[in-house]
């Protein structure tokens, strides 16, 4: 087995992804974490040629990009679809999930009330579309998991962004149970649930 060292921020944020394949892939692996206070000096001498994290070495190759580590470590351990097509739905998943995401976090993150209540009115008015357009896939796929008959990557995307939704509003699934039927079973994965409990407690 190759070695694995996982680069982050001492928060879930962009590595969570990667974590929860490499737990359900079964592999030992460093995960290292950073503060914030440590970042600056860190920083400079990181092998992300762009000097940002998330950052995965296998073997002490460098892999870099958060949405780019987890589509390769979803096809090395067998999270990818079935087929060309379950592929570009895992992919359109992870897209939106990543859009959203990034809407939360810059309502959650701005410091200016003012600009703060703009960005989370931004956020607020592209959730319900969100959730909708999620559900309708889920619907119409009619598979136990998000694009397939199989736990993918697609279900991690959406179940770790939907772990900021429940956080910031236990209700967010209220109208759309069938979600929520989604969120519990991959929150009821073995492995899922094993790293759940062990892993650090953050926020973000
Ligand atoms: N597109 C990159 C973005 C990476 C990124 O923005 N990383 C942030 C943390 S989430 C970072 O390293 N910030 C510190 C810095 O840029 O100095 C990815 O998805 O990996």
């Amino acid at each position: 087995m190759p070695s694995y060292k996982l680069t982050y921020f001492d928060i879930r944020g962009r590595a969570e992804v990667s974590r929860y394949i490499l737990a359900v892939a079964g592999v030992d692996y460093v995960d290292e974490r950073f503060t914030e206070e440590e970042w600056p000096k860190i920083k400079p001498t990181v092998k992300n040629p762009f000097k940002q994290l998330p950052c995965l070495e296998i073997d002490g190759k460098v892999f870099i990009e958060s949405l780019a580590i987890e589509n390769y470590l979803a096809a090395t351990f067998g999270l990818h679809g079935n087929n060309n097509y379950e592929k570009y739905q895992i992919d359109m998943v992870s897209s939106a999930v990543t859009d959203l995401i990034e809407k939360y976090m810059i309502a959650a993150f701005e410091t200016d009330e003012k600009r703060r209540e703009v960005s989370r009115n931004n956020y607020l008015k592209f959730l319900p579309v969100w959730l909708k357009a999620t559900e309708a896939i889920f619907q119409s796929n009619k598979f136990e998991y998000l694009v397939c008959d199989r736990l993918t990557l697609a279900d991690l995307q959406f179940f770790c962004g939907a772990e900021y939704l429940v956080d910031d509003d236990e209700h967010v699934f209220d109208n759309f149970p069938s979600l929520k039927v989604l969120f519990d079973r991959v929150a009821n994965v073995k492995e899922i649930a094993e790293w759940r409990n062990k892993r650090p407690k953050r926020d973000y």
